[in-house]
Parts: structure tokens; C-alpha cells; sequence
């Protein structure tokens, strides 16, 4: 952490030995984002100060059919070198929640302080949590985490049903939870590595609900998890979520969380348990 730490030692000055600022590594999870994840990594052209605390940019690709890869590619020519750019490609596709693994463990192993998700679709944008990195306020929690449904948030192109949605869910998950949630899951969170159990997290869901139970298991763990509100756009994005029956599943998982929370949490929660969630590096530069 950039704090300073005063260490008094006998009959001399006070000494001040400064730590070294947090290491944050950017995860970029991406399928069939051709068209967007140029704009995503565009969003780090010129705010070099800004982004000091980076030190690396990592482009997860689960096996998109498109060309997303090489668009990444060309997208990262265009930085400049203050970080490193790495792309991974999943073995499998191993669906958003697997991913998150593959980076988690990335991550772990680069001996990162905090991992910074932002979806390459586009749909969050990184000056949003730039002042909260820049403060050191994003440094404070276990979960920072960007929500849609905050006050001081803003959505473009999203549907008053989807909103109304979120915002009952929300409720429900606050009210199980015991904790305050304003958003389940959106595209731009903030994760202190050293928080990441992974033998734990790695039963979580690799589909698209991963977010629902690391969130809840956050909260059940009693890390500090606090929401900033975040802007989030729909414009040429196409969400892969089916609105209804994601819905009937999170309740589901709800229930269950409700219901007894040590066989919850002990369970796999995966359609395809897996031992290994691996990946190819395709670019570093
Ligand atoms: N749907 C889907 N998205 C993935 C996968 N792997 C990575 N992603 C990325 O995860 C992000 C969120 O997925 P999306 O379908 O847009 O869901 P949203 O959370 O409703 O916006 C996008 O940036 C995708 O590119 C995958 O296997 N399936
Ligand atoms: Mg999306």
C-alpha cells in the first residue's frame, strides 16, 4: 500500500520507510467482443499517470470464433509500454465464472496486490473507478465493487424491466445477505488477492452467475465489500443472459444460500466440475 510507515529506532531520527504501492493487474474476460474490446483497451490511451498503479493489462479469451484475439492484439500496439500486455487463451471455454479463475490464479502467481475486472464488452468504463485508484479509497476494501444501481450511477440504453429486476434482487440478496448490495454482478470490480481463496472459488459457477455466489460468499466470509457507482452503457453489446430463466436460477441459488449456508458454500456449484482451468499465453508484449 502507498502508506508510510514510521519506525522509531533507539537514539536515532525517526525513520520513514515507504511501502511499495499496490500492484494491480487488469482482467479483460472476453468472447466474440471483436468490436468492442478495441474501444475497452482504447480506454487506457493517454491516462499514464492515472493508471500508474498498473502493472499489467491481461485479455482472457474463452475460445470466441471471432477475432477478438488478433483485435486485442492490434488494440494493445497502440498502448504505451508503461505496463505489461498479456493475452491468455483459455484451453476450454471455460464460461465468464471460469475465467475469472484462470485470472485469479494468474494473479496469485504474479504476486499481484488487487485484481481489477473490466468486461470487454464494453458496457463499464475504467475512468470510473480511476479516482478511487488514484485516492487510494479503492485500496481500502476486500470488494470494491461497481454497481449500476447506486445513487450517481447511470445506464444507457438499459430497460426500465431490467432495472426494476436488479433492483428487487438486489433487495433480496441485501435481505439474505444481511448486508447491503446495490448491484449483483456489473463489469468493473475490484478484488484484494489476498482474499481470494481459491480452492473455495473454484466450485463456484464457471457461467455467467459466478458473480452471484463469490458475492455472497464475500459477505458471508465478512470481507469488507463496499459498491461505487459506476456508468454502464448498452449500445451494440448483445447480452448473453436470458432474462427469465437467469432469473429463476438466481432465486434458486438464493434459496439455497438462505437455506443452510455451510452446505452452500461447501458445495460445487458447477455444471462441469473441472481440475484445471488452464490457458495459453497467445501475446505478451
Ligand atoms: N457470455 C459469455 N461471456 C463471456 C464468456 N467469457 C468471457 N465473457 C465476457 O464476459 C462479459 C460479460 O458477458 P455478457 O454476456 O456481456 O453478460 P452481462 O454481464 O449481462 O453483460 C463480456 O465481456 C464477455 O465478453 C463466456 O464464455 N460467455
Ligand atoms: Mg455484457
Amino acid at each position: 500500500m502507498a502508506q508510510e510507515v514510521a519506525v522509531n529506532r533507539p537514539n536515532r531520527e525517526p525513520q520513514v520507510i515507504a511501502e511499495s504501492p499496490p500492484r494491480v493487474m487488469v482482467f479483460i474476460p472476453a468472447y466474440r467482443c471483436a468490436s468492442q474490446i478495441r474501444r475497452v483497451i482504447a480506454q487506457f490511451a493517454g491516462r499514464e499517470a492515472e493508471l500508474a498503479c498498473i502493472d499489467r493489462v491481461v485479455v482472457v479469451d474463452n475460445r470466441s470464433p471471432d477475432d477478438t484475439i488478433v483485435a486485442a492484439q492490434e488494440a494493445f500496439a497502440k498502448l504505451p509500454s508503461n505496463f505489461r500486455k498479456i493475452i491468455l487463451k483459455n484451453c476450454d471455454n471455460y464460461g465468464l465464472g471460469g475465467s475469472h479463475k484462470v485470472a485469479m490464479r494468474h494473479a496469485q502467481e504474479a504476486g499481484m496486490d488487487y485484481l481489477l475486472v473490466l468486461h470487454g464488452d464494453d458496457q463499464a468504463d475504467v475512468v470510473d473507478v480511476l479516482p478511487h485508484l488514484m485516492s487510494g479509497k479503492a485500496f481500502e476494501s476486500d470488494c470494491f465493487l461497481g454497481s449500476r444501481f447506486e445513487l450517481g450511477s447511470n445506464r444507457q440504453g438499459y430497460s426500465m424491466l431490467r432495472t426494476f429486476g436488479n433492483v428487487v434482487y438486489n433487495g433480496l440478496f441485501s435481505a439474505v445477505a444481511g448486508r447491503r448490495v446495490t448491484d449483483l454482478g456489473s463489469g468493473l470490480n475490484l478484488y484484494r488477492v489476498s482474499k481470494l481463496d481459491l480452492t473455495t472459488i473454484e466450485r463456484f459457477p464457471d457461467d455467467l452467475t459466478f458473480n452471484y455466489v463469490m458475492l455472497l460468499w464475500s459477505m458471508f466470509k465478512q470481507q469488507d465489500v463496499r459498491f461505487f457507482p459506476i456508468s454502464w452503457r448498452e449500445v451494440d453489446q448483445r447480452s448473453n443472459v436470458k432474462l427469465v430463466s437467469q432469473a429463476l436460477r438466481v432465486l434458486g441459488l438464493l434459496v439455497r444460500r438462505a437455506g443452510n449456508s455451510g452446505v452452500f458454500f461447501a458445495g460445487d456449484h458447477r455444471a462441469t466440475p473441472r481440475e484445471f482451468y488452464r490457458s495459453d499465453v497467445v501475446h505478451e508484449g
